[in-house]
């Protein structure tokens, strides 16, 4: 199973050969490659999308990451990207120990939801010991615990139209931290319903701290870091996302060209 493991990885991750070769600056690294050689930015969308068919068709929707022991943690979870919000709608709830959070489900839904972290917490959880491996070339192993977002989607009954889940956050990927420029991100529903994708609030046996998304990110084990996102304001059902911010599906994809989709 190793084996194959190891072979999955090097045949399918199309993003991986360019990452292996560059250094593990940050999560720019990517930046140099991308913004100016649009040839380069098309062979690697091609694969992207060879990657995500061939992937999903050997895989199948609910194919699971590796999950790992208590021993294998290692380190802290190292956050990344923002890891302190400075917009005033999240240092508000911040202030009052998010106690006011709510979880606002909608878009191509038949039911809005409006969660509070309580309710959610009061859903069954999952707990899963996984990596985190960052498109910058590092990883950490961690446990997360949270609600299926399928228990939350089955919830609010998805419109058959859907396709995506679209994630609004609070942090703002502006200089300043406090800018209205807010991540983003998108996953389809396959990825969505897959049984380790949860909406956690827990990380390592404690309530979820600011630096890595409280109150609420998600975790999609198979996919790449920025695929996470932290710091959820609310999730919104689509039937495309063209006409979302840049049409890429996600702040990092809309920015700098990484791939939409982020198979490990
Ligand atoms: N809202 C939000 N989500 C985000 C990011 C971010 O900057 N803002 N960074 C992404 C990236 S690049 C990574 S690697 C992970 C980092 O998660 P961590 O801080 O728990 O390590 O979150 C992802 N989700
Ligand atoms: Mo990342």
């Amino acid at each position: 199973m190793a084996e194959f493991r190891i072979n999955r990885r090097r045949f399918l991750t199309a993003a991986g050969i360019g990452a292996a070769m560059l250094p593990l600056s940050g999560c720019d690294a990517f930046d140099g490659l991308l913004s100016g050689d649009s040839s380069v930015r098309e062979v690697l969308a091609k694969a992207n999308d060879v990657t995500y068919r061939v992937q999903r068709a050997l895989f199948g929707p609910n194919a699971l990451a590796p999950e790992y022991s208590e021993s294998e943690i290692r380190q802290p979870m190292r956050p990344n990207g923002s890891t302190d919000p400075q917009t005033p709608d999240y240092l508000k709830l911040k202030q009052d120990d998010f106690n006011d959070y709510r979880l606002e489900v909608g878009g191509l839904v038949e039911k809005n939801l409006s969660l509070s972290l309580a309710e959610l917490r009061n859903m069954p959880s999952r707990t899963q010991i996984t990596r985190h491996d960052c498109v910058e070339g590092w990883s950490c192993i961690a446990k997360w615990t949270g609600v299926q977002l399928s228990r939350v989607l089955d919830e609010a009954k998805v419109k058959p139209e859907a396709r995506y889940v679209l994630f609004h956050c609070y942090d703002s990927m502006d200089d300043s931290g406090s800018g209205t420029q807010l991540y983003y991100e998108t996953l389809d529903l396959v990825a969505a319903r897959n049984p380790q994708t949860i909406l956690a609030y827990g990380l390592n046996d404690k309530t979820l701290p600011v630096s890595n998304g409280a109150p609420l990110r998600v975790r999609v084990e198979q996919q790449l870091g920025y695929k996470m996102a932290k710091y959820i304001r609310s999730i919104e059902l689509v039937s495309g996302f063209s006409n979302v911010e840049g049409g890429k599906g996600g702040y990092w994809e809309d920015t700098v060209g990484y791939d939409w989709y982020a198979g490990v």
